[in-house]
């Protein structure tokens, strides 16, 4: 390998082979979660417009997928008919993904804080508008116990870290600790890594990719969250079928996510 890459600044090594797909794959299509605790995970993406939440939710899906059919049911853009305002959850086995609004499209940072809390806590039912949700009181919104979130995914368009002004990642950590004080499981995951110009056939050793390590750190002392923490996952794909390593990518950190809330959820019972 080139000047390019390091394995030191590197925490995580997935095995790029069809058969950690398939392991990967098997355990997250079979999950169930513990007895009395529901039949779902229910996570969350949440992150700035256009951060890929949308489509990361169809990666994952199409990840799922036996033959990795790549599956396209959530809209995404940015153009008015599909950028996202509702709270909508996909569903594959016993795992649910709940869409949110961009968050910094909603009216200003303490009611993004508001409504982040709602959701986190089952209160908003899913197809609420988002950007015209102005909860008054908690009691007019009850807990909806199949809505409680498990874990949250924190979405970074990968390519604009270090330009995202100051005051927007207080913001930010703001929201990692309404995420933390709730003992929820979180991940931070970088999007559209491609854009950093590595190159596709590079895509196996993503993670030990300089420019990436690079972004991780600067994530990480923005978010707060340690490094191991922090994930990428590309969206792009072509063609009816999702490449083995976008699949590895996506699947990986699903069962990262899976298997901490699991743990979590056996802790609390
Ligand atoms: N190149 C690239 N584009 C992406 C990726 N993820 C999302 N996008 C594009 O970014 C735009 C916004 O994505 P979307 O999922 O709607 O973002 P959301 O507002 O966070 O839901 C869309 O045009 C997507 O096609 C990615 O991993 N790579
Ligand atoms: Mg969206």
């Amino acid at each position: 390998m080139g000047s390019d890459f390091s394995k030191v600044g590197c925490f995580h090594f997935p095995t790029m082979d069809k058969r950690n797909l398939d392991t990967l794959r098997n355990y997250l299509r079979n999950y169930n979660p513990p007895v009395g605790c529901g039949d779902c995970i229910n996570i969350l993406l949440f992150g700035m417009v256009g951060a890929g939440k949308s489509s990361i939710i169809n990666t994952f899906l199409s990840a799922l997928d036996p033959q990795g059919t790549t599956i396209t049911c959530v809209p995404t853009g940015m153009n008015p008919q599909s950028l996202t305002k509702e709270l909508m959850s996909y569903r594959a086995g016993s795992l649910k993904f709940w869409d949110s609004a961009g968050w910094n499209a909603l009216e200003n940072a303490d009611r993004a804080n508001t409504v982040l809390r709602m959701i986190l806590e089952g209160r908003v039912p899913k197809g609420t508008n988002l950007h015209s949700f102005n909860p008054d009181s908690d009691s007019n919104y009850p807990v909806i116990p199949e809505n409680v979130i498990h874990g949250v995914a924190l979405i970074f368009n990968i390519d604009i870290i270090g330009c995202i002004s100051d005051d927007k990642m207080k913001e930010f950590q703001k929201f990692q600790t309404v995420v933390a004080e709730k003992y929820i499981h979180r991940v931070v995951i970088g999007t559209k890594f491609e854009l950093l110009g590595i190159p596709e056939k590079h895509n196996a050793w993503i993670y030990e990719y300089k420019s990436l390590q690079q972004k991780f750190e600067n994530l990480a002392a923005f978010t707060g969250m340690e490094r191991r923490s922090i994930f990428v996952v590309s969206n792009q794909w072509r063609g009816g079928q999702i490449e083995m390593i976008k699949c590895i990518l996506a699947l990986y950190v699903l069962d990262n996510m899976v298997r901490n809330i699991d743990r979590l959820l056996k802790a609390v019972k």
